[in-house]
């Protein structure tokens, strides 16, 4: 049997954490109905000793089979009662205006949920049969959104590379899994079946088998965080009258990462603040406002040119519409430190 005493990691890694002697022993010998166990949902954060999480799920039922191993996560990561999730996508009687409409700080705006199948594996673990069915499913389901939400769906392989590296670069579309997607099999059978749908106005997007089975994005330039969050919630009410997705009412949405459960969502702008983010207190100042920093190519990425890409941290635990007035507020925050100094 696994020894955790005997595994090497930063101390704290979540997994570290809360895979104890005794939750491997409870765990023994469970697998889950598409064969995901504790040895594989932990394997990440073995394979790469710097992870902060270290955990990832294979298919809906991870996260009650496995529940001793993923709640403790859950918890402390959403800082979360496990009380239930509640979803609103209503922006009623919040501050919703621009805040920066000549463009000085906030060079665009993006906000994603991610979302998995009730009856599929996730990328973790799905079957090459089961992600070519996904994909034909999901597909269908686009192609009925209506009016400035319509669009079409290229698949990766086939793609030219340059396109595909254009595509990259223009902050569009996903790369092939990064070590820790790859430790948890996310990257199996890459390119097939994988691909990006686009509406016409490319303000609408969809990742289909990254991460998740699927990424629904709304993104534009510019700061305007309510057209941005108001486009979503529509594409949102049209795919979900015609796709079952993964979700219970204390974790909300599944994910293959718990940090993505319960709304599954990450708003965040590319926001120019170098006095700020040159600053020491920078990391503390968006923590207190609920903010998560990455690069300006996404997670695990570097910045350039004081350019950070600044998001909600928590996303269960919250409503969409507060996740919408953190990251208001945290934007219209860091503008006047900005300012200030
Ligand atoms: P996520 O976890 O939200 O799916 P990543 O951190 O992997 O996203 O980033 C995915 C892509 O989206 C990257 O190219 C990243 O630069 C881009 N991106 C994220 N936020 C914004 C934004 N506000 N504006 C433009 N591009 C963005
Ligand atoms: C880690 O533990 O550091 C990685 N597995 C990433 C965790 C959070 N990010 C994510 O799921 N995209």
């Amino acid at each position: 049997m696994l020894l955790m005493t005997e595994i090497k990691t930063n101390p704290d890694m979540l997994m570290k954490k809360h895979c104890t002697e005794e939750v491997i022993t409870k765990l023994s010998g469970v697998i889950t109905p598409h064969g995901w166990t504790v040895e594989k949902a932990i394997q990440s954060g073995i394979d790469n000793p710097d992870s902060s999480i270290g955990v990832y799920a294979g298919d809906p039922e991870s996260y009650t089979m496995l529940a001793p191993l993923f709640d403790p996560v859950i918890r402390e990561y959403h800082n979360y009662d496990m009380s239930g999730h509640k979803s609103d996508f209503s922006l009623e009687g919040i501050s919703t205006e621009n805040l920066d409409p000549t463009g000085a700080y906030v060079l665009s705006t993006r906000i994603r949920v991610g979302r998995n199948f009730a009856k599929y594996a996730f990328p973790s673990a799905i079957s090459s049969e089961d992600r070519a069915k996904m994909e034909s499913e999901i597909v269908e389901a686009l192609q009925k959104l209506p009016g400035a939400l319509a669009g079409d769906y290229f698949p990766l392989d086939g793609m030219t590379e340059d396109v595909r590296q254009q595509m990259v670069a223009d902050h569009f579309l996903f790369k092939q899994g990064d070590r820790f997607l790859e430790s948890v099999g996310v990257n199996r059978d890459w390119p097939k079946n994988r691909g990006i749908f686009f509406s016409h106005d490319k303000k609408f997007l969809v990742w289909v088998s990254e991460e998740d089975s699927m990424r629904i994005i709304s993104m534009q330039s510019g700061a305007d965080i309510a057209e941005v969050f108001t486009r979503l919630a529509t594409a949102l009410a049209t795919i979900n009258a015609h796709l079952n997705f993964a979700f219970d009412d204390i974790r909300g949405y599944h994910t293959t990462c718990p940090t993505n459960l319960g709304t599954a969502m990450r708003a965040s702008v590319h926001i120019k603040i170098p006095k700020l983010s040159a600053s020491k207190n920078f990391k503390d100042v968006c923590a207190t406002l609920g903010l998560s920093i990455r690069g300006v190519h996404g997670e695990h990425s570097e910045s350039s040119d004081g350019i950070y890409d600044i998001s909600n941290k928590r996303r269960l635990g919250i409503t969409e519409k507060e996740i919408f007035q953190q990251l208001y507020d945290g934007v219209k925050k860091l503008i006047e430190l900005e300012k200030s100094l």
